[in-house]
Protein backbone atom coordinates (compact mmCIF):
# COMPACT_ATOMS: atom_id res chain seq x y z
CA UNK A 1 0.00 0.00 0.00
CA UNK A 2 1.09 3.58 -0.64
CA UNK A 3 2.20 5.67 1.74
CA UNK A 4 -0.73 8.05 0.78
CA UNK A 5 -3.22 5.03 0.89
CA UNK A 6 -1.47 3.83 4.49
CA UNK A 7 -1.69 7.17 6.43
CA UNK A 8 -5.43 7.78 5.69
CA UNK A 9 -6.40 4.33 6.74
CA UNK A 10 -4.10 4.79 9.93
CA UNK A 11 -6.03 8.24 10.59
CA UNK A 12 -9.45 7.03 10.62
CA UNK A 13 -8.33 3.93 12.01
CA UNK A 14 -10.87 2.42 14.62
CA UNK A 15 -13.45 5.84 13.85
CA UNK A 16 -13.79 3.99 10.50
CA UNK A 17 -17.57 2.77 11.65
CA UNK A 18 -18.42 6.37 12.61
CA UNK A 19 -17.56 8.28 9.66
CA UNK A 20 -19.69 9.04 6.75
CA UNK A 21 -19.46 6.89 3.41
CA UNK A 22 -17.48 9.86 1.93
CA UNK A 23 -14.15 9.10 4.26
CA UNK A 24 -15.08 5.31 4.16
CA UNK A 25 -15.05 5.71 -0.16
CA UNK A 26 -11.77 7.46 0.19
CA UNK A 27 -10.31 4.82 2.60
CA UNK A 28 -10.85 1.81 0.89
CA UNK A 29 -9.78 2.89 -2.92
CA UNK A 30 -6.72 5.08 -1.94
CA UNK A 31 -4.49 3.70 -5.04
CA UNK A 32 -7.84 4.32 -7.58
CA UNK A 33 -7.68 8.07 -6.60
CA UNK A 34 -6.04 9.73 -9.46
CA UNK A 35 -3.36 12.57 -7.85
CA UNK A 36 -5.43 15.99 -8.41
CA UNK A 37 -8.56 14.19 -6.41
CA UNK A 38 -9.87 16.05 -3.37
CA UNK A 39 -7.68 15.46 -0.67
CA UNK A 40 -9.56 13.33 2.40
CA UNK A 41 -10.34 15.20 5.38
CA UNK A 42 -11.10 14.44 9.26
CA UNK A 43 -14.20 13.23 10.45
CA UNK A 44 -16.64 14.59 13.26
CA UNK A 45 -15.07 13.43 16.78
CA UNK A 46 -16.90 12.17 19.47
CA UNK A 47 -15.22 9.06 19.79
CA UNK A 48 -14.04 8.17 23.14
CA UNK A 49 -10.69 7.02 23.43
CA UNK A 50 -8.21 5.20 25.89
CA UNK A 51 -4.84 4.58 25.34
CA UNK A 52 -1.68 3.98 27.40
CA UNK A 53 1.56 6.31 27.49
CA UNK A 54 4.89 5.72 29.72
CA UNK A 55 7.23 8.21 30.92
CA UNK A 56 10.57 6.56 30.77
CA UNK A 57 14.33 7.16 30.87
CA UNK A 58 16.55 6.64 28.29
CA UNK A 59 20.05 5.36 28.29
CA UNK A 60 21.95 8.46 27.22
CA UNK A 61 20.48 10.59 30.25
CA UNK A 62 17.40 11.48 28.02
CA UNK A 63 14.31 11.00 29.06
CA UNK A 64 10.76 10.50 26.78
CA UNK A 65 7.40 9.10 26.56
CA UNK A 66 5.94 6.59 24.42
CA UNK A 67 2.73 4.43 23.88
CA UNK A 68 5.06 1.22 24.89
CA UNK A 69 7.22 0.02 27.19
CA UNK A 70 10.76 0.52 26.24
CA UNK A 71 9.61 2.35 22.80
CA UNK A 72 9.74 5.95 24.31
CA UNK A 73 11.20 8.68 21.55
CA UNK A 74 11.84 12.10 21.87
CA UNK A 75 9.80 14.31 20.41
CA UNK A 76 7.10 11.87 22.23
CA UNK A 77 4.78 10.07 19.90
CA UNK A 78 1.69 12.33 17.81
CA UNK A 79 -1.28 12.29 19.41
CA UNK A 80 -4.40 13.21 16.92
CA UNK A 81 -7.88 13.75 17.86
CA UNK A 82 -10.72 15.47 16.31
CA UNK A 83 -13.10 18.16 17.30
CA UNK A 84 -15.19 16.62 19.93
CA UNK A 85 -13.00 13.19 20.85
CA UNK A 86 -12.37 12.63 24.56
CA UNK A 87 -8.88 10.62 25.10
CA UNK A 88 -8.37 8.90 28.69
CA UNK A 89 -4.92 8.71 28.93
CA UNK A 90 -3.39 5.85 31.20
CA UNK A 91 -0.02 7.39 31.96
CA UNK A 92 2.74 5.18 33.76
CA UNK A 93 5.88 6.64 35.54
CA UNK A 94 8.51 3.92 34.80
CA UNK A 95 11.01 6.66 35.81
CA UNK A 96 13.23 7.34 39.17
CA UNK A 97 11.82 10.50 39.98
CA UNK A 98 8.09 12.15 39.97
CA UNK A 99 6.54 13.03 36.36
CA UNK A 100 3.46 14.25 34.72
CA UNK A 101 1.41 15.09 31.84
CA UNK A 102 -0.01 18.14 31.03
CA UNK A 103 -1.19 19.13 28.01
CA UNK A 104 -2.25 22.98 26.21
CA UNK A 105 -4.79 23.81 24.15
CA UNK A 106 -7.72 20.58 25.28
CA UNK A 107 -10.08 21.11 27.59
CA UNK A 108 -9.16 19.02 31.47
CA UNK A 109 -10.56 19.40 34.77
CA UNK A 110 -8.18 20.34 37.60
CA UNK A 111 -7.18 16.30 38.01
CA UNK A 112 -5.34 16.21 34.80
CA UNK A 113 -3.26 19.07 34.84
CA UNK A 114 -0.07 17.84 35.75
CA UNK A 115 1.12 19.93 38.24
CA UNK A 116 2.25 19.17 41.97
CA UNK A 117 0.00 22.01 43.02
CA UNK A 118 -3.18 20.40 43.31
CA UNK A 119 -1.37 16.98 43.45
CA UNK A 120 -2.17 15.67 39.91
CA UNK A 121 1.80 14.23 39.10
CA UNK A 122 2.75 10.62 39.53
CA UNK A 123 5.30 9.26 41.81
CA UNK A 124 7.99 6.99 40.58
CA UNK A 125 6.28 3.69 39.61
CA UNK A 126 2.76 5.04 39.70
CA UNK A 127 0.08 4.96 37.18
CA UNK A 128 -2.53 7.68 36.74
CA UNK A 129 -5.20 8.12 34.30
CA UNK A 130 -5.62 11.97 32.71
CA UNK A 131 -8.96 13.06 30.70
CA UNK A 132 -8.60 14.82 27.81
CA UNK A 133 -11.98 16.51 26.08
CA UNK A 134 -12.35 18.46 23.05
CA UNK A 135 -14.99 20.35 21.69
CA UNK A 136 -16.26 21.68 18.07
CA UNK A 137 -16.83 26.08 17.90
CA UNK A 138 -20.26 26.95 18.64
CA UNK A 139 -22.35 29.76 20.16
CA UNK A 140 -22.48 30.25 23.94
CA UNK A 141 -26.20 31.06 25.02
CA UNK A 142 -24.90 34.74 25.31
CA UNK A 143 -24.49 35.28 21.81
CA UNK A 144 -20.64 35.09 21.61
CA UNK A 145 -18.72 32.70 19.88
CA UNK A 146 -17.01 29.93 21.29
CA UNK A 147 -13.50 28.63 19.81
CA UNK A 148 -13.41 25.07 19.30
CA UNK A 149 -10.32 22.99 20.56
CA UNK A 150 -8.68 22.64 16.54
CA UNK A 151 -4.97 23.48 16.36
CA UNK A 152 -1.31 22.21 16.88
CA UNK A 153 -1.13 21.95 20.18
CA UNK A 154 1.36 20.03 22.29
CA UNK A 155 2.21 17.89 26.03
CA UNK A 156 4.93 18.23 28.34
CA UNK A 157 6.53 17.00 31.69
CA UNK A 158 5.73 19.71 34.45
CA UNK A 159 6.94 18.17 37.22
CA UNK A 160 10.79 16.83 36.68
CA UNK A 161 13.57 18.94 38.24
CA UNK A 162 11.26 21.93 39.27
CA UNK A 163 7.39 22.60 39.57
CA UNK A 164 7.41 23.76 35.92
CA UNK A 165 9.01 20.42 34.70
CA UNK A 166 11.97 22.41 33.35
CA UNK A 167 14.44 19.31 34.16
CA UNK A 168 11.81 17.15 32.32
CA UNK A 169 11.18 19.39 29.05
CA UNK A 170 15.05 19.98 28.53
CA UNK A 171 15.75 16.10 29.03
CA UNK A 172 13.08 15.60 25.95
CA UNK A 173 9.68 15.23 27.66
CA UNK A 174 7.70 16.81 24.97
CA UNK A 175 5.02 15.99 22.40
CA UNK A 176 2.90 16.94 19.62
CA UNK A 177 -0.92 16.73 19.65
CA UNK A 178 -3.07 17.59 16.87
CA UNK A 179 -6.99 18.25 17.33
CA UNK A 180 -8.48 18.81 13.85
CA UNK A 181 -11.66 20.16 13.17
CA UNK A 182 -14.43 18.28 10.56
CA UNK A 183 -13.28 18.98 7.12
CA UNK A 184 -9.79 19.98 8.06
CA UNK A 185 -7.50 18.26 4.96
CA UNK A 186 -5.34 15.42 6.40
CA UNK A 187 -2.02 15.12 5.39
CA UNK A 188 -0.03 12.34 3.23
CA UNK A 189 3.00 12.58 6.91
CA UNK A 190 3.50 14.50 10.24
CA UNK A 191 6.53 15.28 11.25
CA UNK A 192 7.69 17.63 14.18
CA UNK A 193 10.31 19.50 15.16
CA UNK A 194 10.88 20.85 18.55
CA UNK A 195 13.06 23.58 19.60
CA UNK A 196 14.42 22.84 22.73
CA UNK A 197 17.06 25.71 23.91
CA UNK A 198 19.85 25.29 21.13
CA UNK A 199 18.74 21.46 19.87
CA UNK A 200 15.98 20.63 17.51
CA UNK A 201 14.69 17.48 18.79
CA UNK A 202 17.48 16.83 21.73
CA UNK A 203 19.71 15.74 18.93
CA UNK A 204 23.41 17.09 18.52
CA UNK A 205 24.01 20.01 16.30
CA UNK A 206 23.95 19.63 12.56
CA UNK A 207 22.15 15.64 12.88
CA UNK A 208 18.95 17.35 11.77
CA UNK A 209 16.57 15.29 11.76
CA UNK A 210 16.27 15.36 8.32
CA UNK A 211 12.53 14.14 6.67
CA UNK A 212 11.82 12.73 3.88
CA UNK A 213 9.36 12.65 1.02
CA UNK A 214 8.23 12.57 -2.72
CA UNK A 215 7.17 15.71 -4.92
CA UNK A 216 3.94 16.06 -4.51
CA UNK A 217 3.34 14.85 -1.05
CA UNK A 218 1.07 16.40 1.41
CA UNK A 219 3.41 17.32 4.39
CA UNK A 220 2.39 18.56 7.65
CA UNK A 221 4.71 19.76 9.83
CA UNK A 222 3.89 20.69 13.44
CA UNK A 223 6.89 23.22 15.31
CA UNK A 224 7.22 23.48 19.02
CA UNK A 225 9.64 25.54 21.16
CA UNK A 226 10.69 25.08 24.66
CA UNK A 227 13.27 26.25 26.65
CA UNK A 228 15.26 29.25 27.19
CA UNK A 229 15.38 30.99 23.94
CA UNK A 230 13.18 32.51 20.84
CA UNK A 231 14.02 31.31 17.57
CA UNK A 232 12.06 31.58 13.97
CA UNK A 233 11.34 28.49 11.95
CA UNK A 234 12.18 28.98 8.43
CA UNK A 235 11.95 26.45 5.19
CA UNK A 236 13.43 27.31 2.23
CA UNK A 237 11.27 26.92 -1.35
CA UNK A 238 8.08 26.02 0.51
CA UNK A 239 5.51 28.73 1.94
CA UNK A 240 2.22 28.53 4.39
CA UNK A 241 0.00 30.49 5.83
CA UNK A 242 -0.15 31.99 9.08
CA UNK A 243 -3.38 30.55 10.65
CA UNK A 244 -4.67 27.65 12.34
CA UNK A 245 -4.24 25.22 9.97
CA UNK A 246 -1.20 26.79 8.15
CA UNK A 247 -3.70 26.65 4.68
CA UNK A 248 -5.46 29.09 2.70
CA UNK A 249 -9.37 28.62 2.82
CA UNK A 250 -9.63 30.58 -0.79
CA UNK A 251 -8.75 33.22 -2.90
CA UNK A 252 -10.24 35.57 -0.05
CA UNK A 253 -8.59 34.13 2.96
CA UNK A 254 -6.30 37.36 4.70
CA UNK A 255 -3.76 35.21 6.25
CA UNK A 256 -0.22 35.94 5.79
CA UNK A 257 1.48 33.58 3.47
CA UNK A 258 4.79 32.97 5.05
CA UNK A 259 8.12 30.83 4.93
CA UNK A 260 9.74 32.33 8.42
CA UNK A 261 7.78 32.74 12.08
CA UNK A 262 9.01 33.55 15.28
CA UNK A 263 8.83 30.89 18.16
CA UNK A 264 9.05 31.05 21.56
CA UNK A 265 8.77 28.83 24.83
CA UNK A 266 6.01 26.85 24.82
CA UNK A 267 4.47 28.42 21.22
CA UNK A 268 3.16 25.77 19.21
CA UNK A 269 2.06 25.88 15.40
CA UNK A 270 1.52 23.54 12.50
CA UNK A 271 1.35 23.88 8.72
CA UNK A 272 0.82 21.48 5.53
CA UNK A 273 3.13 21.76 2.43
CA UNK A 274 2.92 19.88 -1.21
CA UNK A 275 6.60 18.65 -1.22
CA UNK A 276 8.69 20.68 -3.76
CA UNK A 277 5.35 22.09 -5.57
CA UNK A 278 6.69 24.35 -7.81
CA UNK A 279 10.15 24.16 -7.30
CA UNK A 280 11.10 20.72 -7.22
CA UNK A 281 12.99 17.83 -5.57
CA UNK A 282 15.43 18.79 -3.82
CA UNK A 283 17.40 18.58 -0.57
CA UNK A 284 15.44 22.02 1.00
CA UNK A 285 16.64 23.33 4.19
CA UNK A 286 15.04 24.47 7.27
CA UNK A 287 16.52 26.03 10.11
CA UNK A 288 15.86 28.49 12.59
CA UNK A 289 17.46 31.97 11.29
CA UNK A 290 18.73 33.61 14.11
CA UNK A 291 22.15 33.59 12.44
CA UNK A 292 24.18 32.08 15.48
CA UNK A 293 21.76 29.37 15.82
CA UNK A 294 22.05 28.52 12.66
CA UNK A 295 25.65 28.30 12.60
CA UNK A 296 25.89 26.59 15.91
CA UNK A 297 23.79 23.72 14.07
CA UNK A 298 19.84 24.38 14.65
CA UNK A 299 19.44 22.79 10.75
CA UNK A 300 17.87 20.19 9.41
CA UNK A 301 17.03 18.61 5.72
CA UNK A 302 13.39 18.16 4.32
CA UNK A 303 14.34 15.47 1.91
CA UNK A 304 12.11 15.97 -0.93
CA UNK A 305 12.49 12.85 -3.76
CA UNK A 306 11.77 12.68 -7.36
CA UNK A 307 8.98 9.86 -8.02
CA UNK A 308 12.55 7.91 -8.85
CA UNK A 309 14.04 8.26 -5.48
CA UNK A 310 16.52 10.57 -6.51
CA UNK A 311 17.28 14.03 -4.94
CA UNK A 312 19.20 16.26 -7.24
CA UNK A 313 22.50 17.59 -6.11
CA UNK A 314 21.73 15.85 -2.72
CA UNK A 315 25.43 13.63 -1.43
CA UNK A 316 24.21 12.50 2.16
CA UNK A 317 27.68 11.14 2.87
CA UNK A 318 28.35 14.88 3.03
CA UNK A 319 26.50 16.19 5.88
CA UNK A 320 26.32 12.42 8.01
CA UNK A 321 22.58 13.22 8.23
CA UNK A 322 20.13 10.66 9.02
CA UNK A 323 16.61 10.90 7.96
CA UNK A 324 13.69 10.29 10.11
CA UNK A 325 10.22 9.02 9.33
CA UNK A 326 6.73 10.49 9.43
CA UNK A 327 5.08 9.99 12.96
CA UNK A 328 2.47 7.96 12.71
CA UNK A 329 4.06 5.95 9.93
CA UNK A 330 4.51 1.97 10.20
CA UNK A 331 7.68 1.21 9.69
CA UNK A 332 7.71 -1.80 7.32
CA UNK A 333 5.94 1.12 4.98
CA UNK A 334 8.62 3.50 4.84
CA UNK A 335 12.60 4.16 5.73
CA UNK A 336 14.16 2.01 8.48
CA UNK A 337 12.12 3.80 11.58
CA UNK A 338 14.46 5.87 14.48
CA UNK A 339 14.05 5.03 17.59
CA UNK A 340 10.82 5.09 19.55
CA UNK A 341 8.74 6.19 16.62
CA UNK A 342 7.11 3.14 15.95
CA UNK A 343 3.92 3.89 17.15
CA UNK A 344 1.15 4.03 15.17
CA UNK A 345 -1.24 7.13 14.73
CA UNK A 346 -3.54 7.43 18.17
CA UNK A 347 -6.58 5.83 17.11
CA UNK A 348 -4.98 2.78 16.48
CA UNK A 349 -4.70 2.52 19.72
CA UNK A 350 -7.97 3.49 20.71
CA UNK A 351 -9.73 -0.01 21.98
CU1 LIG B 1 17.13 29.97 17.20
Amino acid sequence: MDRRGFNRRMLLGGAAVATGATSLSLAAAPNAAPADAAAPTAPAGGEVRHIKLYAEELSDGRMGYGFEKGKASVPGPLIELNEGDTLHIEFENTMAVAASLHVHGLDYEISSDGTRQNRSHVEPGGTRTYTWRTHAPGRRKDGTWRAGSAGYWHYHDHVVGTDHGTGGVRKGLYGPVIVRRKGDVLPDATHTVVFNDMTINNRAPHTGPDFEATVGDRVEFVVITHGEYYHTFHMHGHRWADNRTGMLTGPDDPSQVIDNKITGPADSFGFQVIAGEGVGAGAWMYHCHVQSHSDMGMVGLFLVKKADGTIPGYDPHEHGHTAEPAQGEDGKDGPERAEGQKEKRTQEHAH
